[in-house]
């Protein structure tokens, strides 16, 4: 099922004027996702802002911004407490449907009409508090979700926007390597074709030396379970996100011999995170399902809470042995 493009034509133009938001340490699919649906509403004459509280983005993200307001787009960016809101506003979340990880978690109370559109797997959302949602984890990359709608609805994007939004496709497949379909391709040709530019990525993806050494350091820790299976501990002492847990399950995958690969790491005080990647012969979902987790057969997730580190990794190496 394909995004309904007209339902969400029609929620906009019901409405006084438009919220967009996505979750909070915004990467590049999610910022592409949110400039991508500005020009929608704005293309509907509807006023909109995108809403972000984060105050220090990582390397990409910051570029990209810097670069939109010297360009002078006009793309107002406001904190919610700054935000104009009324009985018909429409709020739209965008890159996850965890309402705990939204930039500003109040808005989800201070907005009743609110749209939900994102590509991780389902997490908790009640959908019904929802004027439409569509969540669907087959998809690459909210960017790609978003380039359905302005094709459908004929919305024309800038070129450096364009840029932003094939890098957040990039990002979000590995360089169109992981979950790229027929219709990734498709709408990376056309972001080409409105003048996307490869150079602009090339900034968009530098990347924090320190971040990168610390991905380098959870890969390091990688030791095989089994003939096929690596695990890695991200070190006990630090605090990792979910995607730097996932884009070295991801590297993993690319070693000799590996058909999946578990990545262990603290994401936050007391909870761990497990990041499960496959190339489809081992079925990391329902590795992860038995740790009330979620995913695919080649890519799963679970967070366990009031666990530590080495509990965590004799659950999940006993589970793989199994
Ligand atoms: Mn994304």
């Amino acid at each position: 099922m394909k995004i309904d493009s007209k339902k969400i034509e029609e929620i906009i133009k019901k409405s006084s004027n438009v919220v967009i938001t996505a979750h909070k340490n915004l990467d590049l699919d999610a910022l592409g996702a949110i400039l991508g649906f500005f020009y929608i509403a704005s293309k509907l004459d509807k006023e909109s802002y995108l809403l972000i509280e984060d105050d220090i983005f990582e390397e990409g993200v910051k570029t990209a911004l810097n670069n939109i307001e010297k360009l002078g787009f006009n793309i107002p960016i406001n904190k919610l407490s700054k935000t104009k809101i009324g009985k018909n506003t429409l709020l739209v979340i965008l890159d996850t449907n965890n309402e705990d990880r939204i930039q500003n978690e109040k808005s989800i109370n201070k907005i009743n009409n609110k749209i939900l559109i994102d590509h991780h797997v389902k997490g908790g959302v009640n959908e019904n508090d929802y004027l439409y949602s569509y969540i669907n984890s087959q998809e690459s990359s909210s960017c790609e979700i978003i380039m359905d709608l302005l094709i459908d609805l004929n919305v024309y994007i800038p070129q450096y926007i364009a840029s932003v939004m094939l890098s957040g496709i990039m990002v979000d497949t590995n360089r169109f390597y992981i979950k790229t379909t027929k219709n990734t391709f498709e709408v990376a040709a056309l972001l080409k074709k409105m003048g996307a530019d490869y150079n602009d990525i090339q900034y968009l993806f530098k990347q924090d030396f320190n971040e990168y050494i610390k991905r380098q350091e959870i890969i390091k820790s990688s030791v095989f379970v089994n003939k096929n299976v690596i695990i890695a501990i991200a070190e006990d002492n630090k605090i990792y996100d979910n995607d730097e847990l996932a884009k070295a399950a991801d590297t993993m995958l690319t070693f000799n011999f590996v058909e999946a690969s578990f990545v262990i790491g603290k994401i936050d005080k007391n909870q761990i995170g497990i990041s499960a990647r496959s190339l489809g012969k081992i079925d990391v979902q329902s590795i992860m399902k038995k740790l009330n987790g979620g995913g695919h057969k080649t890519e799963a997730a679970t967070q366990i809470i009031d666990k530590n580190i080495d509990e965590v990794k004799e659950m999940v190496i006993k589970l793989i042995l199994k």
